[in-house]
């Protein structure tokens, strides 16, 4: 079965780096580069198993995000593009921490028996490979590479440095039968765009929209991505700047955007006003924002204001398509349409969402939380308000969607009805089925805003944000706390969480709750209240009873 002993030369190669304990959290295993490699050459053999059991292409990306530019990390995307099956996970720490080459192949033989894979005439197996802009990168490919190919017959693809949701639609459009291409990548996203500009609404509203978008590469791979594209855009000029001179999401990126609420490195007072969005180092979280004049400020429009966006323009679609509420509607399908957040949406999205007739759910953070949760409506949009986030469309909608788009193009061509159903389609096509992405995000948004007529300010004031700060805790021991109901309350240690309840009850409109990072070695606190200094305040105190 196992080629024991090719697998052990290889796995001698990259002994575990002495004192470490690997996890594979939120979004895979991250730590500081120098301690991966032999982490990164497991989950290869990881990734090549899984693609034999699932007779499907799988993908292995290399990138820590926003995360230090020392720092990496290394996560699986399943056959349907989406985050690795949790059933998955514990046994990739288990084979992250096998202490050495003969205990890691011990395991890997009691794994293939439990999940009964069957080495012997598989079909080809294939990985393909991406990595972000990070320096270490490249020898950690090669670990990568190293993993997957000491099963025997695996196919280790190189994709190169992509973004973390290109490789994600790669994966899922090979498993598809589609050429898998960033070219194919490109056009489909950008002819989508097109589609949803030809059918914005005649008339002058959408002459106040400015036609240039300043965009924070974060000194990643994102902004490399968007020069690929600038040239066919239509309308829209964009302005990309941190696009790779400076040092990765250092006081740049959408993180840094969203958490310090300051300019990135190279904006400033001469750009206030103009609409502005942030990309993270690997490209899969957006936020836009805007310059206060006269100040190094700036106004968040975070990922709960893309997902309110979002939820507007796609409610709006399905309530022309199933035409007047008379009953001589010929529409015969009736699509659910859900919103999914975490505890981080800042709490005025929430009831504002509420408020617009949309039903909304909460889930544990994390994509594949959210995603999972999306995945069961027919339309259904998720964001974090970090900016990561996507809208997925149901299989069986699609199919009635493309059938009754036909219809209405011979009864109808051109009605309201038409439109509609054009639009939701290009909007399946234009948005990242598999992950959350940053540059389709981005074609929507500015697709939408055109259609809307809206400028940057007149999306930014659908609510107001409740003032929240967030702050860390370095622990001992971070797993010690154990969170229920969307993390929102914790259970253990024991007495915890009535002191936070305690706490919050002194300020008007505090919310307050705590959870262990997936990705860093800390306790998260976030507080939200009526105004600044009482959510810094709040956010402090329950700071000193986490420490
Ligand atoms: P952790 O470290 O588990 O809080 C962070 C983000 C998540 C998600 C992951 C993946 C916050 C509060 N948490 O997870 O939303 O984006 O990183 O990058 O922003
Ligand atoms: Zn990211």
């Amino acid at each position: 079965q196992l080629q024991q002993s090719a697998l052990l030369d290889a796995a001698s190669r990259f002994p575990i780096p002495a004192g470490s304990k690997f996890s594979y959290g939120t979004s895979g295993f991250r730590a500081d580069a120098s301690l991966l490699e032999s982490t990164v050459f497991r989950v290869g053999i990881l990734a090549a198993l899984r693609s034999i059991q699932t007779r499907s292409v799988i993908g292995l990306m290399i990138t820590a995000s926003h995360n230090h530019i020392s720092d990496n990390g290394v996560k699986l995307a399943d056959p349907s593009g989406g985050m690795l099956t949790q059933s998955w996970e514990p046994f990739a720490d288990t084979l992250a921490n096998a202490s050495d080459p003969h205990s890691l192949i011990q395991l890997l033989g009691d794994f293939i028996k439990k999940e009964n894979i069957i080495l012997e005439g598989a079909p080809a197996a294939e990985v393909l490979l991406g990595r972000d802009t990070r320096p270490s990168g490249e020898t950690l490919l090669e670990a990568a590479k190293q993993g997957i190919t000491s099963l025997m017959g695996t196919t280790a693809s190189d994709m190169g440095i992509v973004t973390t949701p290109q490789l994600h639609w790669m994966v899922r459009a090979k498993n598809k039968g589609i050429e898998a291409t960033e070219l194919n990548y490109y056009n489909q996203m950008l002819t989508s765009f097109r589609c949803l500009l030809d059918y914005i609404p005649k008339g002058d509203s959408s002459k106040n929209v400015s036609d240039k978008l300043i965009v924070d590469g974060a000194d990643g791979v994102g902004g490399e991505k968007l020069e690929n594209v600038k040239t066919r855009l239509g309308y829209l000029t964009i302005d990309v700047r941190n696009c790779g001179d400076g040092v990765l999401n250092e006081g740049v990126g959408a993180d840094y955007v969203q958490k310090e609420k300051m300019v990135p490195r190279n904006f400033g007072p001469a750009d206030a006003g103009m609409r502005c969005a942030s990309l993270d180092g690997d490209a899969d979280r957006l936020v836009y924002f805007y310059v206060i004049s006269n100040s190094n400020k700036i106004d968040l429009v975070d990922g709960d204001k893309i997902l309110s966006l979002f939820a507007l323009f796609l409610k709006e679609q399905l309530r022309v398509l199933n035409g007047p509420e008379d009953g001589k509607t010929n529409i015969s399908y009736k699509a659910s349409l859900g919103v999914v957040q975490t505890a981080y949406a800042n709490g005025a999205s929430t009831d504002y969402l509420k408020q617009m007739g949309l039903e909304v759910v909460m889930t544990p953070t994390g994509v594949k939380h959210l995603h999972e949760k999306a995945a069961e409506y027919d339309i259904g949009i998720y964001f974090e308000a970090n900016g990561h986030g996507t809208v997925l469309f149901s299989d069986a909608f699609l199919s009635w969607l493309e059938i009754t788009n036909q219809e209405l193009s011979s009864t109808s061509k051109d009605s309201d009805q038409h439109k509609a159903a054009l639009r939701l389609l290009a909007v399946s096509r234009l948005i990242n089925q598999a992950v959350g992405d940053a540059l389709s995000g981005l074609f929507l948004v500015e697709a939408i805003l055109k259609h809307m007529g809206w400028s940057i300010h007149k999306w930014n004031e659908l609510y107001q944000d409740l003032p929240s700060r967030q702050l860390k805790v370095k622990v001992v021991d971070r797993t010690a706390v154990i969170t229920e109901n969307a993390e929102t309350k914790v259970v253990s240690p024991a007495g915890i969480q009535e002191a936070i309840d305690a706490e919050t009850d002194k300020y008007p409109k505090g919310r307050c709750f705590i959870r262990p990072s997936g990705t860093e070695d800390v306790v998260r606190v976030y507080a939200e209240a009526s105004n600044q200094e009482a959510a810094d305040d709040l956010a402090k105190s329950v700071v000193r009873l986490v420490e």
